[in-house]
């Protein structure tokens, strides 16, 4: 057992566990109004409740390549009604994909379970905010900013980079006052990484773990898959869960995914067989 809290609810971290991602920026759902997409979120969020998900992971900012930023009151108004509603009809834990302070407090406030940082909390006044609650916190690693960072990622070493990078705000973290047993580390799967540098990423997860930290992988239908087996993004699913098969094999136990049902089920056998003597 290496149980790890999420505000009123707890993991077991020795087992794999699926992040279903519920995008709520208005891309995703497309324009019917507020209740519409709220209904729509609620009905994805019960879907993938349903296929096994531990965590959904609820984000109102699109941090894709090339995206353009949303103003604080975008995101919050996204965002909040939807955690609301989720932590009001399920018993389920949510997590909050934002780099933004006024969202941390607000979604802590409203029951959100984990504080996912695709930024590590660089943004002024996030350490503080998490800090402030008990939250755990999903430390991702980026290279550059969403508008550029595909344009010529270089690394010394990336596996060394990105460790040190994290690293570094584990420090900055535990200066705070946030204890090390909350943090996740998560490589950042497409930020500013070519497919080389993606796949000596993949192929090290275990030296994350060996740092005594759990591993949270999101390579869910990303371009790194369609660069392998030249296939559109809806043609990934195989790709990517033998990508995640591989992260869990070195240690990662935590996969934020579209797709939960072949995820839950794929990381069931892997673990049985895992533990079985
Ligand atoms: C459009 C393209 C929208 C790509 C969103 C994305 C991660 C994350 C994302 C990840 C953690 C996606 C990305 N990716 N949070 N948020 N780790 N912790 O492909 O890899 O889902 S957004």
């Amino acid at each position: 057992m290496s149980l790890m809290s999420f505000g009123d609810k707890s993991l077991d971290l020795s087992l794999p566990h699926v992040m279903g991602i519920l995008n709520v920026t208005p891309d995703s759902f497309s324009d019917g109004g507020v209740f519409h997409s709220l209904d729509a979120a609620l009905r994805q969020s019960e879907k993938m409740i349903v296929e096994g998900a531990s965590i959904i992971d609820v984000g109102g900012e699109s941090t894709r390549p090339g995206a353009v930023p949303v103003s604080i009151q975008q995101e919050m108004d996204r965002v909040l009604p939807v955690i609301e509603a989720i932590k009001k009809r399920f018993d389920i834990i949510v997590s909050v994909d934002t780099s933004t302070t006024q969202v941390i407090r607000e979604a802590a406030r409203l029951g959100a379970g984990l504080i996912n940082d695709v930024r590590a909390l660089e943004r002024d006044g996030a350490l503080q905010a998490v800090a402030e609650t008990v939250l755990p916190v999903c430390l991702m690693h980026m290279k550059g900013v969403p508008q550029t960072m595909q344009q010529q990622p270089d690394y010394g070493s990336v596996v060394d980079d990105v460790m040190q990078y994290l690293l570094s705000r584990v420090v900055e973290c535990e200066r705070v006052g946030i204890d090390r047993s909350r943090l996740i580390l998560d490589p950042g799967i497409g930020f500013g990484k070519t497919l080389s540098h993606n796949l000596s990423l993949l192929n090290r997860t275990s030296q994350f773990k060996e740092m005594g930290f759990e591993v949270l992988i999101g390579l869910s239908r990303k371009t790194m898959i369609g660069d392998v087996l030249n296939l559109p993004v809806d043609e990934r699913l195989y790709g990517t869960m033998g990508a995640n098969a591989s992260a869990y094999s070195k240690g990662a136990r935590l996969f934020r995914v579209h797709d939960v049902r072949p995820h839950v089920e794929m990381l069931a056998l892997m673990s049985r067989i895992e533990r079985e003597i």
